[in-house]
């Protein structure tokens, strides 16, 4: 008969020596399974006299005993190594700095859309929205643009193929004066309001793009003038700019919805000039289209882009930035 103490000793060395549960239990089967070693030495026992048998039988499951909590230890030891390589392979550092979800942030035309508002609203003048397509009669000729002016043509406005109800031609806005018109039809006198929003023209190089941003303000009432006028732009570009420390100035122009009408420079402390706005006395022609008395009426209006305005505030040179959607760029504002 084999040694069962060797046996034991055979069975920890093949037991330590597998490297994983499978050739564990392969292991397992050569010592305790049908035709194992331990199994062959009980086959044997039959074959003893009884005492010997008995003495035999009790060294052989003392064997068996030991090879089996050789057995347990090697399970637990390989389940406790399985489980170590896990935890390491799926280590969380917690106190590692979260993943943010990722901050929206406003974009630089809707931050000056939205200082605009704010300073004309604290100067008591109310904020009119509107259509974005227009009908022929608000765009152009309510604003006394001439039926021939080049302004109306297919290569600088964008005509929409359906007709208003009239059969009348539908075009993308080209300025945000049509909305001023709507609401001086449907607000009495006196008239104080901005219409910030999208204007289209056909038109894009580095300093234009088809779609743009303006401004403008209308201020009707029975007595207010070109003084007027300056005091409130003046007024708009020093809290707009945060600066006190900048010149303003109106060169004579020409458009056909003021007369007089001005472009509006302003210059930093560098003395530098820069076109900022157009403007000037609404025409009396235009005030008629608002279903008033231009005798009785009268008043400003001023144009600006809030293009022009957001690159001149943060000393931006391409108009191209604020449509490219390039968050290096947007990121700077959030
Ligand atoms: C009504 C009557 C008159 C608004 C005015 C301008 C001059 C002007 C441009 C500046 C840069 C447009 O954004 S821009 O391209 N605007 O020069 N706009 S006067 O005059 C009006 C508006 C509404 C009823």
């Amino acid at each position: 008969m084999d040694d069962p103490d060797a046996i034991v000793a055979a069975a920890a060395a093949a037991f330590a020596a597998a490297a994983d549960p499978a050739q564990l239990e392969q292991a397992k089967a050569r010592f305790l399974g049908r035709q194992g070693r331990v199994t062959e030495l009980l086959k044997g026992l039959g074959k003893l006299p009884p005492d010997a048998k008995r003495a035999a039988g009790a060294r052989i499951n003392a064997a068996k005993d030991a090879i089996e909590q050789a057995l347990a230890d090697r399970r637990a030891a390989l389940a406790r190594a399985q489980l170590d390589a896990r935890l390491a392979e799926e280590a969380i550092d917690v106190t590692l700095p979260g993943r943010d979800r990722g901050r929206g942030g406003i974009h630089p035309i809707i931050r000056t859309w939205q200082r605009v508002e704010a300073i004309f609203r604290s100067i008591g003048f109310d904020v009119a929205d509107g259509p974005e397509i227009e009908t022929d009669w608000y765009n152009f000729t309510a604003l006394n643009n001439p039926e021939n002016h080049p302004a109306r043509s297919m290569q600088d406005t964008f005509y929409v193929a359906e007709k208003d109800a009239d059969g009348l031609p539908l075009l993308l806005r080209t300025h945000t004066s049509p909305m001023q018109v709507r609401y001086a039809r449907m607000h009495a006198p006196p008239l104080k309001v901005i219409a910030p929003g999208r204007t289209y023209r056909v038109d894009s190089d580095a300093t234009h793009s088809p779609m743009f941003h303006q401004v403008e303000g209308l201020w009707i009432d029975e007595q207010v003038s070109f003084a007027d006028l300056k005091g409130v732009y003046t007024d708009f570009l020093r809290r707009f700019f945060e600066t006190d420390d900048l010149q303003v100035r109106f060169r004579p122009s020409f458009f056909p919805f003021t007369e007089p009408s001005a472009e509006i420079d302003m210059a930093f402390r560098d003395g530098r000039w820069l076109e900022i706005s157009g403007a000037g006395q609404v025409h009396p022609s235009v005030v008629r289209n608002f279903g008033l008395d231009p005798e009785r009426y009268i008043g400003f209006a001023f144009g600006s882009g809030l293009e022009r305005l957001t690159m001149l505030r943060y000393g931006i040179d391409d108009l191209r930035l604020f449509f490219e959607g390039d968050l290096r760029f947007l990121r700077q504002f959030a």
